[in-house]
């Protein structure tokens, strides 16, 4: 039966490539749509004191103190936890109860309540803080809105490589509507609700700094993005494999001179 061997092994090629062509499909729905990138710090630059955001926003940050050192992608920031901050200039966040997503990867050098991503003044429902809740030697993801917050349960300060997502989504008003994502996976929801209206204009995007409270940064940060739109699962783990240069629609100028030290390292 020849005939019938060589058949069954074309059917096994076409079947690879019919794979290989749906992973392919896959992978291009879950990009995320331009118009709600809001900003994008790849942190490769390995020099000097401005992140420069490949959002169509131009939101360029200060980097204050925080260093260069080998990241996920590329270069990351090195945090002291004395003193280092990044200041997205004359931006201040997703407001009211407008969908958002805020994406990292960190790495502690310890367990503490470390500042990632804040917003907004320190008011009843106002204020909008991505940090460390620190329970014993383990870290969680956290958001918290003055009044309630929405914590995991899987620790980040073990001195490796962490993907976090911090997710709000279309049509949700408090606190523990968010999904919190660790290295992809969705996180239990501990802590207390609270309903949201999140001020957008008081307070610019800090990175890093305690501001009224917790403690500074201390770790190492690369590939941070905020998005005005809830990303799902999918989308999420695209940008964590892929890394959001190679997920997301950025810059192609800025693409060419950096793709060939895009290798995830971790
Ligand atoms: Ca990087």
């Amino acid at each position: 039966m020849k005939f019938g061997n060589q058949s069954g092994s074309m059917l096994v090629w076409l079947s690879v490539i019919i794979f290989t062509l749906s992973v392919t499909s896959i992978t291009y729905a879950a990009l995320v749509d331009e118009g709600t990138i809001e900003v994008i710090y790849l942190f490769d630059e390995g020099k000097g004191e401005v992140a420069v955001d490949f959002s169509p926003h131009g939101r360029d940050g200060e980097i204050i103190g925080a260093q260069y050192a080998q990241g996920v992608f590329g270069t990351s920031l090195r945090y002291d936890g004395e003193d280092d901050n990044l200041i997205v200039t004359g931006y201040a966040g997703v407001g009211g109860t407008e969908p958002r997503t805020t994406v990292f990867w960190f790495k502690a050098n310890g367990t503490r309540e470390h500042s990632w991503v804040k917003w907004g003044p320190n008011a009843s429902g106002e204020k909008y803080y991505i940090r460390a809740h620190v329970t014993g030697e383990n870290c969680f993801l956290r958001i918290e809105v003055n009044g309630g917050q929405n914590y995991g349960t899987d620790n980040v300060c073990d001195g490796e490589w962490h993907h976090c997502a911090v997710v709000f989504p279309e049509g949700a008003d408090s606190v523990q509507d968010h999904d919190l994502y660790v290295d992809g996976v969705l996180q239990e929801k501990v802590g207390n609700d609270k309903e949201m209206n999140t001020n957008g204009e008081a307070q610019e995007v800090n990175i890093g700094a305690r501001l009224t409270g917790h403690a500074f940064m201390l770790g190492f940060l690369d590939e941070l993005a905020i998005f005005s739109a809830a990303l799902d699962a999918d989308q999420i783990n695209a940008i964590r494999e892929d890394g959001l240069h190679g997920s997301v629609s950025v810059d192609p100028k800025e693409k060419l001179a950096t793709s060939w030290a895009r290798i995830k390292k971790y």
